[in-house]
């Protein structure tokens, strides 16, 4: 038995339970993930720092050691199915705020492009923050966000790109909204790690968002103003 079956995850302080969790993602530990997520509950934290400083914190060091060629696909995949297991649990207590309806957003991954852990959280936060949120998923062709547009009526369009060979898809799903005339009936925020703002103004988003919690304060600012147009 090696020394990490023994280490029972109730009895950690706070500090090691984190660093433990980090540990077990990295490991793609799915349901000691669940039981440190319980656990962390129950001594009180709020769901969002469990999700930020436990599990996206947990998703940083895999991300470092993914770029430097020290994990691989197959155990990043076990690591996104831990976190996701995670994030499963504290999705209801996110939405659970009894926020009233701010406004409702429709939210995809753009083609090419299978990511969908940043956007799961983004649409999670968002609705914690009251918003509807409509997740058409993964490798969205701009007929899907068409679509989705049509069907929901939302006030925001949210697209995420994970990959510098995907971002540029953005363009196409922006181009496509101007051409057909309908670019100004909706608020449109872009997101994903190798973005940043330039690239969000020349592909003619409203605006970019670095996280999760951005993602909420813009979207907050955009709806309001949106509103407040109407009504004068
Ligand atoms: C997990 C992961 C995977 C998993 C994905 C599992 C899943 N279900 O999502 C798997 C193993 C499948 C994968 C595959 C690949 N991956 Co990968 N992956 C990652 C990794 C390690 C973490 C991404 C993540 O989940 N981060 C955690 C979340 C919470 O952060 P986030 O996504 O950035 O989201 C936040 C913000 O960006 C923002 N946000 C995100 N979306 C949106 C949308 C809106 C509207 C808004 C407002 C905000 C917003 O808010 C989020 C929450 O705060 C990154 C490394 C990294 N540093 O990003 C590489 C990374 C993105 N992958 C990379 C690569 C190369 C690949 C592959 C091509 C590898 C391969 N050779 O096959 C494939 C591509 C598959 C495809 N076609 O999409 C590269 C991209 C390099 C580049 N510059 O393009 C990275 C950067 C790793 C690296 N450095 O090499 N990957």
């Amino acid at each position: 038995m090696s020394d990490e079956e023994d280490i029972v995850l109730s009895e950690l302080n706070d500090e090691e339970l984190v660093e433990q969790m980090f540990d077990d993602l990295y490991d793609g530990l799915k349901e000691e993930i669940e039981e440190g997520v319980n656990i962390l509950l129950e001594r009180g934290w709020t769901p969002y720092d469990i999700l930020t400083k436990a599990l996206v914190g947990g998703m940083t060091v895999v991300g470092h050691d993914f770029r430097d060629g020290i994990l691989f696909v197959p155990e990043v995949l076990l690591a996104a199915n831990a976190m996701k297991g995670g994030m499963f649990i504290l999705k209801p207590l996110l939405a659970e705020t009894g926020a009233p309806r701010v406004g409702k957003m429709v939210i995809g991954t753009v083609k090419g492009d299978i990511h969908d852990i940043g956007k799961n959280l983004v649409s999670m936060m968002m609705e914690g923050a009251g918003f509807e949120v409509v997740d058409i998923g993964i490798n969205n062709p701009v007929e899907n966000y068409l679509e989705a547009l049509d069907t929901e009526q939302p006030d925001i369009l949210g697209m995420s790109a994970l990959l510098t060979t995907t971002m540029p898809y953005m363009k196409v799903v922006i181009d496509t909204l101007i051409e057909q005339g309908r670019r100004d009936d909706y608020i449109v925020l872009v997101g994903g790690a190798p973005l940043n703002e330039e690239f969000g103004k020349a592909i003619g988003a409203d605006a970019y968002c670095r996280d999760a919690a951005v993602a909420v304060e813009t979207a907050k600012d955009f709806v309001s103003r949106k509103h407040n147009q109407l009504a004068g």
